[in-house]
């Protein structure tokens, strides 16, 4: 029977990964992690433990592990792109360090470890088309640089000390539930949130400037396969790349017209985004996902789009 701790289980992704596993694994096999000041609400606190789990305090994660006999940690802590690179010394602190006490506590606990990677991996001299799952990772982003190195930190410690990591390069998540905050690919859900109030959209990235996307049930299932996977069959680890749809701003706006003729769509470009974005790939290869481990998302644009347009109707208007 698997235990779970889930760090970072109040933001984009680990809120509904948490509630994701619970409906998997039963609620009382996953825990929600946080740190003091963002505490679980609603569901999430209501339908299962919590604990402190903060990764800049391995203590606290080492208690949490040991109170509920946790097996398997899903390690969601992470500063996005752009607030990165206002906040580089807390973005390593958090990504890289923390990383490390959790990986040690793994390793003492006999733990396996899921920690995202992104498109963010990737830099300018990496091939954008078709961005194949072994090729130059050369970010100049903090976010990138640690997110390579969360890649190689994480394979490290398994080939040295045979901790089970895993981990997929993530594109964009968009979703309904938990907004994210201070990422590149955030615009491609602020849309929406414009478009079901009825609101014109600024949008800070430029028209053609294509990027890989995710709708969120489609990541949870990723990341919920993988640690599943059958390790006879990785030949790879950290991390995989995962495709689903990739698009650039005017698609997306077309794509949601389609249901709202009226919607508006205005551009204000932000140099530091547009730049992270012309960094990243157009569409990632991610044919080794498919090949060890099944990997096969459900939603292209417009399932996703028809989904997160009612999604967010109930849930705003
Ligand atoms: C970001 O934009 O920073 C993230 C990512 C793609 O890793 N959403």
């Amino acid at each position: 029977m698997k235990n779970i701790l889930v760090i970072g289980s109040t933001g984009q992704i680990g809120s509904e990964l948490a509630m994701h596993l619970r409906g998997i694994y039963g609620s009382e096999h996953v825990v929600a992690g946080y740190i003091p000041g963002a505490e679980p609400k609603g569901e999430l606190k209501e339908s299962g433990p919590s604990a402190i789990a903060d990764v800049v305090n391995a203590q606290t994660i080492a208690d949490a592990v040991k109170l509920y006999n946790i097996d398997t940690i899903y390690n969601l802590a992470a500063l996005l792109s752009v607030v990165a690179e206002s906040k580089p010394r807390l973005a390593w602190q958090i990504g890289i360090d923390g990383l490390w006490n959790i990986l040690e506590i793994a390793r003492e606990n006999k733990c396996a470890v899921f920690t995202p990677s992104s498109i963010g991996s990737f830099g300018l001299e990496t091939p954008h088309d078709m961005t194949p799952q072994d090729t130059v990772q050369r970010p100049r982003t903090i976010y990138g640089v640690s997110k390579v190195t969360t890649e190689l930190l994480s394979d490290w410690y398994f080939h040295k000390y045979g901790v089970d990591t895993r981990s997929v390069r993530f594109p964009g998540i968009i979703s309904y539930v938990t907004p994210p905050g201070g990422g590149t690919t955030d615009y491609a859900v602020d849309i929406y949130y414009y478009a079901v109030r009825g609101e014109r959209f600024t949008c800070p990235i430029k028209a053609g400037t294509r990027m890989d996307m995710m709708y969120m049930p489609d990541a949870l299932q990723a990341a919920q396969m993988l640690m599943e996977a059958d390790p006879s069959r990785l030949k790879h680890r950290n991390g995989f790349n995962i495709a689903a749809m990739s698009f650039g701003p005017e698609t997306i706006y077309e794509a949601i017209k389609a249901h709202k003729p009226g919607f508006e769509m205005v551009y204000d470009v932000d140099p530091l985004k547009q730049s992270i974005a012309e960094s990243w790939p157009d569409m990632m290869d991610d044919t080794c996902a498919r090949q060890e481990w099944d990997w096969a998302p459900k939603f292209g644009l417009e399932e996703m789009t028809a989904d997160m347009l009612d999604k967010l109707t109930k849930k705003l208007l």
